[in-house]
């Protein structure tokens, strides 16, 4: 099945969540999600937007919570819409930000297992199927729109990527 024929059938507008990297010369940093929906999987960090909170007030409160970092400024680098075959309810749209600076050091909490690593050695196979088709757009400094389409197998059946010139928000 196509994006385009999927999305005739989404009625509502996505619920948002969001995704934060920090950044520091080269590296980024990553964790192992501890527990609850992913589990497993290396991801930034993250979750869901509060009614009424905004997406970068929810990108910090995730980010202290689970990481305990402070971030200042936040940069919008992606919107990616996720689409489920098998489940609308899983349907969300992550907003991606990027964070250069900070205050504290990130610690690991009951969700969450933070660590560095090098843009070259990131763990894609360890990571979201989608991530490989757009994160590394991301760390050449791109701004990406994108879309995909899960089976119930979290493979991707169809997906959409662009680069966008301007500015995201
Ligand atoms: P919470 O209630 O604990 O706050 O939320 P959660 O259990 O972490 O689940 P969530 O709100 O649905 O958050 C899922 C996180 O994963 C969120 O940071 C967005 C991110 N995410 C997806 N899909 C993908 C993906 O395909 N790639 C990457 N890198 N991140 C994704 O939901």
């Amino acid at each position: 099945m196509k994006i385009s024929e999927y999305k005739k059938e989404v009625k509502k507008p996505l619920r948002q969540a969001t995704l934060c990297f920090l950044f520091r010369e080269k590296e980024i940093l990553l964790a192992r999600k501890k527990r609850g929906f992913a589990e497993g999987k290396i991801n930034g960090v993250g979750g869901k937007v509060n009614d009424g909170e905004g997406v970068r007030k929810a990108a910090k409160r995730e980010t202290f919570e689970e990481i305990g970092v402070k971030v200042g400024s936040l940069k919008q680098v992606a919107i990616l819409d996720f689409y489920f075959i098998h489940n609308f309810d899983w349907n969300q749209q992550v907003v991606v930000f990027e964070a250069k600076k900070w205050r504290g050091e990130p610690k690991e909490s009951e969700e969450m297992a933070p660590f560095w690593c090098p843009f070259e050695k990131i763990p894609y196979k360890e990571m979201w199927a989608d991530d490989i088709l757009w994160l590394p757009q991301v760390l050449k400094g791109k701004k990406i729109k994108a879309s995909f389409l899960f089976n119930e197998k979290e493979e991707i059946l169809d997906y959409l990527v662009e680069e966008i010139d301007k500015d995201l928000d």
